[in-house]
């Protein structure tokens, strides 16, 4: 066997079956696949002013946000599971940074509702049910949510993180209209919805080669 050969042989041994130790995925400020500056949470803040839903994102961290690599992770509990061989981000979330919206009728509250979005065609593009660190991961359902274009979810009023993923490199987007219902998510009348779209990218394709290619110097002047 010649050198490269070897060193082909052991990168395929260190990148299949080096041994995998179960861990707690990333809360979701680490969830950034990009640069670290770009860490951090990215909210939309919601208010209800005069019967108009607004919402304002902050920034930054910078939109699009990085998603990171779940690909050779195994995350413990068993729910975490879906972020395992994908891209993930749970960056985004929802907060009413002025507390409890008083403006709320009687027995209502927010809903979210997808609205649309993009991906790269052949693509999976998913979203699992998280919540915040107050209430710790043991709280976090991970059950998909957000499965299609017209989906809603009542949202509690308390800061909300979502796990994406997305398992194929490109750009994505969810476009969700948030509104104020009854109980049911039937639309309340007299409110003003509002929209906003989530924006995603999987991490630079160089990032993978480059950290192959480092591994494979290492190798070669150890020899
Ligand atoms: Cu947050």
């Amino acid at each position: 066997m010649n050198l490269r050969i070897i060193v082909l042989a052991l990168l395929t041994v260190l990148t299949t079956n080096f041994p995998v130790f179960a861990e707690t995925p990333p809360m979701p400020p680490n969830t950034n696949g990009g640069d670290p500056t770009n860490d951090g949470m990215k909210h939309i803040d919601i208010s209800l002013t005069g019967g108009v839903v607004g919402l304002i994102a902050h920034d930054p961290p910078a939109s699009p946000v990085v998603m990171r690599s779940g690909f050779g992770f195994d995350f413990t509990p068993e729910k975490f599971d879906v972020l395992e061989n994908v891209y993930f981000n749970a960056q985004h979330g929802w907060l009413s940074p002025g507390g409890f919206l008083v403006e709320l009728p009687p027995g209502g509250s927010i809903w979210m509702k997808r609205t649309g979005v993009t991906q790269p065609v052949g693509s999976t593009f998913n979203v699992y049910e998280g919540g915040n660190g107050a209430e710790g991961m043991a709280a976090w359902t991970m059950n998909e949510i957000y499965a299609s274009d017209g989906d809603i979810w009542q949202w509690d009023g308390a800061m909300q993180h979502d796990y994406f993923t997305a398992n194929l490199p490109g750009s994505y987007s969810m476009s969700f209209e948030v509104y104020i219902g009854d109980s049911n998510g039937n639309p309340a009348s007299g409110f003003i919805a509002a929209t906003t779209t989530f924006q995603f990218v999987t991490p630079e394709p160089a990032a993978l080669p480059l950290a192959l290619l480092g591994t494979m110097g290492l190798l070669v002047r150890r020899r």
